[in-house]
């Protein structure tokens, strides 16, 4: 019985192998980037912070950040992007369908959506820790959340927001209505309009939204963070090729900031190191010596590359959700391992 499981298992392996992974009829979708010469990049485009029309017409934000480290690795270029606008419950049909190449849209990494049997995508590294949260009117005087009995709860179709909303009150036996709306304007219209006690989200979302409230001081997000939400790129299922490259240009904007090279000093730490063969784990990290881009598929330098369109990392967090940014979060758990947070990358090596 046990070896008729395991046979059967083997030839459905097999058969998914043969059918899904990269061949000549059926190419990786990193060569077709490169033959198409641009990337295609699904985005909410609705949090800022995240990804959202500057008043230039132009994307920004750290999700924006990571498609541009993509193009610039894969393609010598960070502004070979389009940029397609996607909502939560359209985006993993977008990505099956090959509509987009990438997924950097703030997207929770979990067990459902990785498994085969779920929704059958690829996480790259997490590249923001984000929690659940829900925000209330200040003059609602609501503090905690089992003052939300019996309201309405405004919340996103298709997200883990749902499905953690409707286990945390479960759980507390709070009874709820949840108001489900398929984006964020609808959710956060919802919410100011008075349908809703409470909108809930991802704690960035609800930071980035109230920013622009027009009265930002009125709301409050309460502090009981209800789920881990870690926000992580997603590519197509059974193509190694591409997923390497996502997984390891996310872990060099890391180890970028690991090593202390900047979008400022690239240039210098390239001659510095150039002129000296003892900076071996600079050198090749940089693309001087050995082959680990090749290896990827992709430039040699691809790491010089990509540090010369967006940063390093830290670069790219603080131009976006830094202190002086539009929508400040302190870094917390996004800091590096060296300052106390969970960021590291494997060695590149
Ligand atoms: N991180 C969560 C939630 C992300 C999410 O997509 N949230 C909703 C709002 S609650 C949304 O659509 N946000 C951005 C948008 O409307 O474009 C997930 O991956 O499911």
């Amino acid at each position: 019985m046990k070896r008729q499981f395991s046979t059967g298992l083997l030839a459905i392996l097999l058969l998914c192998t043969s059918c899904v992974r990269p061949n000549k009829t059926n190419p990786s979708r990193l060569d077709l980037i490169q033959k198409r010469g641009e990337l295609k990049c699904g985005v909410s485009g609705k949090i800022p912070g995240f990804s959202f029309l500057n008043s230039d017409g132009q994307y920004q934000g750290i999700d924006v950040d990571i498609c541009k480290a993509m193009a610039a690795a894969i393609l010598g270029d960070g502004k070979k992007v389009i940029y397609r606008p996607l909502t939560a419950p359209e985006r993993f049909t977008a990505l099956k369908t090959g509509e987009v190449d990438l997924l950097s849209r703030n997207t929770t990494f979990n067990l459902s959506r990785d498994a085969i049997g779920g929704n059958g995508v690829t996480f790259g590294p997490v590249i923001f820790h984000d929690g659940q949260g829900l925000m209330v009117k200040k003059r609602s005087g609501i503090e905690k959340i089992d003052e939300l009995i019996n309201s309405n709860i405004c919340v996103g179709s298709g997200t883990t927001t749902e499905q953690n909303l409707n286990d945390t009150f479960q759980e507390l036996n709070i009874p709820y209505t949840p108001i489900k709306y398929q984006d964020l304007n609808q959710v956060i219209a919802g919410y100011l309009q008075g349908r809703c006690k409470a909108m809930t989200s991802d704690i960035s979302q609800l930071a980035a939204s109230r920013s622009s409230f027009p009265n930002p001081d009125g709301h409050i997000i309460l502090k009981k963070v209800i789920s881990k939400e870690p926000l992580a790129p997603a590519s197509i299922d059974g193509d190694p090729l591409l997923s390497d490259a996502v997984r390891w240009i996310i872990y060099a904007l890391i180890a970028a900031e690991e090593f202390g090279i900047s979008q400022n000093n690239i240039d210098q730490k390239l001659i510095e190191a150039k002129s000296n063969p003892n900076f071996v784990s600079i050198r090749r990290f940089l693309g001087i010596d050995g082959d680990l881009g090749n290896k990827l598929g992709i430039a040699n330098d691809f790491v010089v590359k990509i540090i010369r369109s967006t940063g390093n990392y830290g670069e790219i967090y603080n131009r976006h959700l830094g202190p002086t940014s539009r929508v400040p979060i302190p870094r917390g758990l996004n800091k590096s391992y060296k300052d106390g947070g969970l960021l590291i990358a494997p060695p590149l090596k």
